[in-house]
């Protein structure tokens, strides 16, 4: 790895993927704060505001000393500080905390919301819909979904496409208790070792990275992200299938939500970010007793693999402006490939750090993305 010149970086940059944004910043106490603001705004559909609030954050995190009340000037130099944003920082640095906020945390609706969106598949304005029916409590959604107690191996098939979406629900819902756990990075590396060992079996000679929160150094996880190549192409094509069928048929794999082949890099988009081969999964660990986990595999080709790490290490605001920074370049950016607007050339960096090197953009170490 190339070190990141933190003496060469401008704090007040607008793109966040060119600034430095540890995982824990000097100002963390504001930054969960206004971070609650942007949750609550994101579950209430509305996303302007939410960005708003995130960008505000991000913006915080960068902020290389402690704020207090006296560095008026300092606040307003910041980006994306806006009049309303203003306000409640300096409300925090006065007081401690934020009178917005507190009332979020004690609204029933906002805590209902986060519930019902903390189930994977079920997003914001799902989340309201099933609010709006009356719903308030987990029981309210067990009753709803009809779940009736933790789902078993087998209960559901692994094929993904047959299933729609309420069968996810209704499986997410089954494991929620479990997949609410933090992974810790030990496990991360076990649960890691333990899929390419199988790899090694269905296609030897992978290559992996463990990207997400864990590469930007989180202490515990949500889930496991793993990006995987192989450096003759054509054995990556269809091998996310082969793989996740050996870890099912081993027991590894519980359920698939989700199960998506390549396609060509500029074709036409779904709701899915990426044209990568990839597969969400549900893992069960090889000891007895272990907690179920979120594990998603991520098959890149050869030549997009930097581009699939990059894309995947996040965090999502990192991701938002580095695909904003190419843009500004006249370039597109996704994780499955960089390509130039004007005459559709496509960029196969050979390092990471090329990656940055296309976009003009300093070297930034995955443990200061965490914008
Ligand atoms: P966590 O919650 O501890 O897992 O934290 P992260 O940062 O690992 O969050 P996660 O796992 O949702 O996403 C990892 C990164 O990958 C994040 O920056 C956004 C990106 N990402 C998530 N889903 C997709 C997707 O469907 N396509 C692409 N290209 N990127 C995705
Ligand atoms: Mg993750």
């Amino acid at each position: 790895f190339p070190k990141t010149d933190l003496a060469k970086l401008d704090h007040t940059a607008r793109f966040s993927c060119a600034r430095a944004s540890p995982l824990t910043c000097l100002n963390q106490g504001l930054c969960n704060e206004l971070d609650v603001m942007r949750r609550l705004r994101e579950l209430e559909g509305e996303e302007r505001s939410a960005l708003s609030y995130r960008r505000a954050v991000a913006s915080i995190k960068s902020y290389p000393r402690k704020l207090s009340l006296s560095d008026h000037a300092e606040i307003h130099r910041l980006p994306y500080i806006g009049a309303k944003i203003f306000k409640m920082v300096e409300e925090y640095l006065d007081t401690g905390k934020i009178g917005e906020v507190e009332a979020a945390r004690k609204s029933e609706r906002f805590t209902s919301l986060q519930l019902f969106a903390s189930v994977y598949g079920i997003g914001p304005s799902t989340a309201r819909d099933l609010y709006a029916r009356g719903l308030r409590s987990v029981r309210d959604l067990e009753a709803f979904y009809e779940v009736e107690g933790p789902l078993e191996v087998g209960a559901v098939e692994t094929d993904a496409g047959a299933q729609g979406v309420d069968m996810d629900i209704k499986i997410a819902l089954g494991l929620r208790q479990e997949l609410a756990l933090p992974i810790p990075r030990v496990e991360v590396e076990m649960i890691h070792r333990v899929i390419m060992d199988e790899l090694e079996v269905v296609q030897p000679g992978c290559v992996s990275t463990i990207v997400g929160g864990y590469r930007r150094g989180k202490t515990a996880s949500n889930d496991v992200d793993i990006v995987f190549t192989h450096p003759d192409g054509t054995k990556t094509v269809g091998l996310c299938t082969k793989l996740v069928k050996r870890l099912h048929e081993r027991g590894l794999v519980t359920h698939v939500m989700h199960l998506s082949s390549f396609h060509a890099h500029n074709a036409l988009r779904t709701h899915h970010w990426d044209s990568l081969e990839k597969s969400l999964t549900v893992f069960r660990p090889p000891s007895p007793d272990a907690t179920r986990r979120r594990v998603d595999l991520i098959f890149a080709l050869p030549q997009t693999y930097w581009t699939a790490v990059v894309g995947w290490t996040g965090s999502t605001m990192f991701e938002r402006d580095l695909r904003s920074a190419a843009k500004a370049q006249g370039m597109k950016f996704d994780s499955s490939g960089i390509t130039r607007r004007h005459d559709s050339k496509v960029f196969y960096p050979r390092t990471e750090k090329e990656v940055f090197d296309i976009f003009g953009l300093p070297w930034i170490d995955p443990s200061l993305r965490n914008a």
